[in-house]
């Protein structure tokens, strides 16, 4: 950097800004090193940042230095970033466009992304420069940083998945493009009244939107409803025309998604729904003006808002249209693109591999199988063969009523001509079953992809069309297997596999942990964010009791850094030199929150009873983070609950201030990266065998949090790398929990045997979290003592056993410290890199295009 810069020796953007005196490269003066640079190469200094930061102030905004807003910097700030990687992006388009490398289409109705700028500036290398530059102008970057509104495309563990993977894909120079919906509203926003959520729109896109390019002129038309009609083409044979009702416009919007430090940007292209003119002028004409703004309303719903819901399946018609609307954008796109190269459709699994994350793209099956016949010709055998090797299908899930679902009648008069080729698809399946196995129909019976009396089984569609079915952690896959899809496992064995998930190493150590990012980088050097099996390396430090004390000064940093941000945020204080214990997640009743909060109050009702001492409470914070679906009854309660208790027990002195419940709102992507590297304490408490993989799980023990946790998902693989010595293991293992299934799970036995469970739950409902209200939260503590899915009540004992473990190690603190950098050294696995690898060689059948 020039040394000699001044903040008043810059041309200043507020005067006078002709191209002369602001020395803008190209154009202002040959001699100036821009003036040969290639777009977007990165500037070599602080002066030559500023300068590209404040012609985009300029430009861009429209605004001087000296009148702009914190927005206005933010924006300008985001396009500066920008236009460093858009050459690499051209370039990697180039060489698609020039070599046609098998690419993955990743199809995924969420991707939760969180801020784009951090990002953005660590795969330019620009994080220093950019803030020594802003210094100069007298802006912190801290503050620009904080104005960007997260994309919240997602509800959870399987939107953040699809943001990590496609991070993944371009760090590891892999073509992928991503495809999706750009909601006008993500994930609500969640605000707390008198303890209750209450839910906010999520207007992420009202500031402006720095990081998309829309491209109307690529926009592509999507038909809906109307009939088929059956006619005989000119070769003689009988075909199917699909008259549609209606039809609506995809508007892509490209992000970029750039790859760590390695010159790739791939493409995440979110479709946009916008109404047809043809349909607009039709109705125009016809003189009935507000038929025809409703009618552009009606197209326009179809992306308008991300559905909040994340287990159970509603069946709505939107969210269908939704579905085929994304899908149908997504695969013209790319047919359309191949085409154009000379492609013959019949190589398009050389070409592509389409991953379908959950059963929520899945009617890209029948959709593909549409194109091939009745748009090119195929016949059916040529079709399902091209169309039965261009998808893969990774389920998520094991909530039997998560598995989506469409009643026939609905999906026929959406899409009547994909029905038609889904009953086809299912008589040509069934037919092979009957061969398979013959003369067992109730086998084919139980197989049928569409199930009558309830409709098209979407999970079964997948996993005949998919050449390969994935769960999402060993235990998941197994169990996918063996329960949710036993008889599609006997018939084709070889179909399934397993990836365990993983997560970004760059967001969720490298920009969330920018401390022990540091320390690592100069005990190991650098490799480890893109090699993150190198943390193994650390595992001797963990004897080293001066690495040691710099962890636990990091740690502690963490905390106080998340200790401003929540004060600052939500007006919560949190105390010094507590165990941070925290559970982050969506809210359901699988993964036992109401557990959590069982012990809390369980402590509490001890000291109250006077059964130990105040002093005896170890002094420990717990945070929660955690959305529930708007309709999900139970789910809204339970917080309702937690905020009850955390209102009543900080504010009683009898705790001594020994233990605080801290419940920020709207926990998001954003509040992740600040909190997960303040905990010691992870929370992984879902019953065993609900929680398919977890992926929150694996941040906590990157940064250095122990896990209390069950035998389930992606815990029995942390655990088994990190060892038993440094995990706090509870509850009912699977079987167990399937074996107390079988024999009837009775809470109330639970209840009646254990005398502090039952104090436990009677002070609830004794009213000092309610105001005397014995009855507030009967809805809760009636199901956990008389019904409960989940059987919290039968895990209790062992959670609070496992607890009190967690308490004598934390006394320890040099034992619990070497714990948590073992948790951080052995769970490199769990980097979404490996889990890229996996993908690539046991489902996509490609090396990465170097
Ligand atoms: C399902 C539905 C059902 C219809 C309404 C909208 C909607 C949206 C999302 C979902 C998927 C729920 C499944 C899910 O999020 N699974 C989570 O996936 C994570 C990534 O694999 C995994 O770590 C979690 O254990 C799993 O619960």
């Amino acid at each position: 950097m020039s040394e000699n810069v001044r903040t008043d020796q810059l041309p200043l953007a507020d005067e006078s800004p002709t191209t002369e005196s602001r020395d803008l490269g190209p154009s202002g003066n040959p001699t100036h090193p821009l003036a040969t640079a290639p777009v977007g190469a990165p500037p070599h200094s602080v002066d030559g940042f500023v300068k590209e930061f404040l012609h985009e102030l300029n430009t861009n905004q429209g605004v001087p230095l000296s009148m702009s807003s914190v927005n206005d910097q933010y924006m300008a700030l985001a396009s500066t970033v920008r236009n460093y990687l858009m050459a690499r992006w051209l370039e990697t388009n180039r060489k698609v466009h020039e070599n046609k490398p098998k690419t993955i289409g990743y199809l995924s109705a969420e991707y939760l992304l969180g801020r784009q700028l951090g990002n953005a500036l660590l795969a330019t290398d620009l994080s220093d420069i950019a803030e020594k530059g802003l210094a100069l102008c007298g802006i912190d970057i801290a503050t620009l940083r904080a104005q960007e509104v997260e994309p919240g495309l997602g509800n959870g563990g399987l939107g953040r998945l699809a943001a990590c993977f496609i991070d993944s894909l371009a760090t590891m120079d892999v073509p992928c493009v991503g495809y999706g919906i750009r909601y006008e509203y993500g994930i609500f926003r969640q605000t707390f009244v008198d303890g209750r959520q209450v839910e906010q729109p999520d207007t992420w896109l009202s500031l402006g939107s720095p990081w998309e390019f829309p491209h109307p002129e690529a926009s592509v038309q999507v038909d809906f409803g109307g009939h088929t009609e059956r006619y005989i083409g000119e070769d003689g044979r009988e075909r199917v025309r699909w008259v549609p009702a209606w039809n609506v416009l995809g508007v892509p919007y490209n992000y970029m998604v750039p790859g760590y430090l390695n010159g790739r940007v791939n493409t995440l292209r979110l479709w946009s729904a916008q109404a047809t003119k043809a349909f607009d002028l039709q109705i125009f004409n016809s003189g009935d003006y507000a038929q025809a703004v409703r009618a552009q309303t009606f197209a326009e719903n179809i992306s308008k808002v991300l559905y909040p819901e994340d287990s159970t399946p509603q069946g709505k018609e939107l969210r269908l249209q939704q579905q085929y609307f994304f899908v149908a954008c997504s695969l013209r796109d790319f047919i359309d693109h191949s085409l154009e190269d000379g492609f013959d459709l019949h190589n398009l699994p050389e070409r592509i591999t389409f991953q379908l994350n959950d059963t929520h793209p899945v009617i890209a099956v029948p959709e593909l199988m549409r194109i091939l016949i009745d748009e090119y010709d195929f016949e059916w055998d040529e079709a399902w063969d091209v169309t039965s090797r261009c998808f893969a299908y990774t389920c998520h899930t094991l909530l039997p009523e998560a598995l989506e679902v469409w009643p026939t009648d609905l999906l026929g008069r959406l899409l009547p001509r994909h029905l038609e080729l889904i009953y086809q698809i299912n008589d040509h399946f069934l037919a092979e079953v009957r061969e398979a196995f013959p003369g067992d129909d109730l086998r084919a019976h139980h197989m049928s992809i569409i199930s009558h009396g309830q409709g098209v089984r979407m999970a079964f569609l997948a996993t005949v069309a998919g050449t390969k079915v994935n769960g999402v952690a060993e235990l998941h896959s197994q169990l996918l297997r063996d329960k949710v899809l036993p008889d599609f496992s006997a018939l084709w064995p070889e179909k399934f596999t397993n990836v365990t998930n993983g997560v970004t190493p760059r967001r969720f150590v490298r920009l969330s942990n920018p401390k022990l990012s540091e320390l690592i980088n100069d005990t190991i050097g650098n490799g480890w964010v893109t090699d993150l099996e190198r943390l193994k390396e650390l595992e001797p430090y963990a004897d080293d009791p001066e690495f040691r004390a710099q962890f636990a000064e990091i740690k502690a940093w963490n905390k106080h850094r998340i200790a401003d941000l929540l004060r600052a945020r939500d007006g919560i204080d949190l105390p010094d030199g507590h165990l941070v214990d925290v559970m982050v997640k969506r809210l359901h009743e699988y993964k036992r929150q109401s557990l959590k909060l069982l012990h809390i109050v369980s402590l509490y009702e001890q000291v109250l009873s006077g059964k130990i001492a105040a002093s005896e409470v170890m002094p420990r914070t717990v945070v929660f983070g955690s959305k529930a679906a708007p309709g999900y009854a139970m789910a809204k309660e339970t917080i309702h609950l937690i905020n009850k208790v955390a209102a009543t027990i900080n504010a009683d002195p009898i705790l001594e201030g020994r233990l605080k419940i801290a419940f920020p709102a709207n926990y998001n992507v954003t509040l992740a990266e600040k909190l997960i590297p303040a905990a010691d304490l992870s929370e992984q408490i879902s019953l065993a065998g609900m929680e398919a993989s977890g992926t929150g799980n694996m941040k906590f023990a990157l940064n250095g949090a122990l896990t209390i946790g069950t035998d389930d998902g992606a815990n029995v693989e942390i655990r088994k790398l990190v060892g038993d010595k440094h995990f706090f293991l509870f509850g009912m293992s699977e079987p167990e929990v399937a074996e107390l299934g079988a024999q009837g799970y009775n809470p109330h036995s639970y209840y009646d045997a254990n005398p502090q469970l039952k104090a436990t739950l009677d002070l609830i409902s004794s009213g000092v979290f309610s105001n005397g209200d014995r009855h507030l939260f009967d809805m809760v503590v009636e199901n956990l003592k008389n019904q409960d899915r989940f059987m919290a009540l039968a895990d209790f004992d062992s959670y609070v056993a496992a607890q009190a473990k967690v308490e004598e190690r934390y006394a320890d603190q040099d034992s619990w410290m070497r714990s948590a950098i073992l948790n951080m050294a052995r769970t490199g696995y769990f980097s979404s890199d490996r889990s890229m690898r996996d993908y690539l060689q046991r489902i996509w059948h490609t090396t990465p295009m170097l």
